[in-house]
């Protein structure tokens, strides 16, 4: 929790779709997680919006451009007292490339079935598949 703000501290995860398709990131760490893909993101900085925290983490790790912040599913608790939070975002420009993942792929709503996903990110798995039957 925040001190100055009260609010959780947020970890942001945005799911970027295009062409019937999601985009999904290869994790290379922490062992645990490593090989296993998830919406790209990260730790929100002290008084960020959710919007600043995706734009500025998805520039770093996909070197994009993106806009908007749709909330998708319910938060997540992390430890240490983090939510994890998943948004819809819009590309505006650039082709993501993985910067800081082994590896990026656009899954389609069947390949997002089999496709080995974080745990955390497994509760969203209904939203996203609606979105991507659309
Ligand atoms: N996380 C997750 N699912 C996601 C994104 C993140 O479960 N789609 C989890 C993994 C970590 C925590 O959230 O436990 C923080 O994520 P990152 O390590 O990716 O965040 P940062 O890159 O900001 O971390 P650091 O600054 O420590 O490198």
């Amino acid at each position: 929790m925040s001190a100055t703000t009260g609010r959780s501290d947020e970890v942001v995860a945005g799911a970027i779709f295009r062409d019937g398709r999601l985009l999904l990131a290869q994790r290379v760490g922490p062992p645990e997680l490593a090989g296993l893909w998830e919406l790209p993101g990260g730790k929100a900085e002290p008084g960020e919006s959710a919007e600043a925290a995706l734009r500025r983490e998805l520039r770093e790790e996909l070197g994009v451009e993106v806009a908007g912040a749709q909330r998708v599913g319910a938060g997540v608790p992390l430890a240490g007292g983090r939510v994890l939070r998943a948004y819809r975002v819009e590309l505006v420009s650039g082709e993501p490339r993985p910067l800081e993942h082994a590896a990026l792929c656009w899954v389609d709503a069947d390949e997002l079935e089999r496709i080995d996903l974080v745990p955390n990110d497994r509760v969203w798995l209904p939203e996203l598949r609606a979105r991507l039957r659309d």
